[in-house]
């Protein structure tokens, strides 16, 4: 069976991780690269419907165990009904957010038990990522940037300063433990820099790299 490469992208919020994944969706695209772009929550026909619940619906006071289950359903459904199909084709699947998120905001921000929720997640889906891209900076940074989309906030937006320290923090243990599968970018600086040092780090990894090999 052939079988494609999946690669996530993680942050806590503001991080520019959504605009990176849209650069790498369009130099996959330049490369003739198949591929799909997908996200959590919101990939799956179930998951619109969900997202609304989980982080819209905010005159709704979710309990942190129906926020956990939530994303877990929403996981389930996503993995089955588009990433693994899309890999079965040998697809490269770019998705934003998957199980990371759940240890660093459901671990590090709600403060579930960390075995518990790795056996959870571990129901919900147990396809591990490829490779997953984190790309880091102090959480001030980043709330300043989401907050600057002018949108309002969202379910998570409206947590404290320790609520989403506690989150990076443990986005940075997971890579510390997982350096085969963890690409750690720096998200202080310009899209352009953050570009740069993505594209460099995760090159190699990448189908476009034999492309290009073969192309020369
Ligand atoms: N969640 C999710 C859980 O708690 N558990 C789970 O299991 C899962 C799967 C999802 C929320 O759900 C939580 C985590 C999240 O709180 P969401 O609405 O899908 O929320 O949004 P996010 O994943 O948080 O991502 P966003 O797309 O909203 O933001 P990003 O990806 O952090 O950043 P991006 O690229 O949209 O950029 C944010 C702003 O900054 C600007 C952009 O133009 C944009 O305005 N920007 C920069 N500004 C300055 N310098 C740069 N280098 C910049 N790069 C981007």
């Amino acid at each position: 069976m052939t079988k494609g490469l999946f690669i996530t992208f993680e942050g806590t919020e503001g991080s520019g991780k959504t605009t990176q994944l849209r650069l790498l969706a369009a130099l996959l695209n330049k490369y003739g690269i198949p591929h799909i772009v997908t996200r959590e929550p919101g990939g799956s026909r179930l998951s619109t419907q969900l997202r609304r619940w989980i982080l819209n619906k905010l005159d709704y006071k979710l309990m942190p165990q129906t926020e956990l289950l939530l994303f877990l359903a929403d996981r389930a459904q996503h993995v089955g009904e588009v990433v693994e199909p899309a890999l079965k084709q040998g697809k490269v699947v770019v998705c934003d957010r998957y199980s990371d998120s759940t240890l660093a905001y459901q671990g590090g921000g709600r403060g579930f038990d960390m075995k518990l929720l790795k056996i959870l997640n571990q129901a919900a889906s147990g396809l591990k990522p490829d490779l997953t891209l984190l790309f880091d900076l102090p959480v001030e940074a980043g709330l300043r940037r989401a907050l600057g989309r002018g949108q309002g906030k969202d379910r998570m937006e409206r947590e404290g300063l320790q609520f989403h320290k506690a989150v990076r923090r443990v986005y940075l243990e997971i890579a510390r433990k997982e350096k085969g599968r963890f690409i750690v970018v720096n998200a202080n600086q310009s899209r352009e820099a953050i570009y740069h040092e993505m594209i460099e780090k995760l090159i190699d990894r990448l189908p476009v790299a034999k492309k290009g090999k073969k192309r020369a």
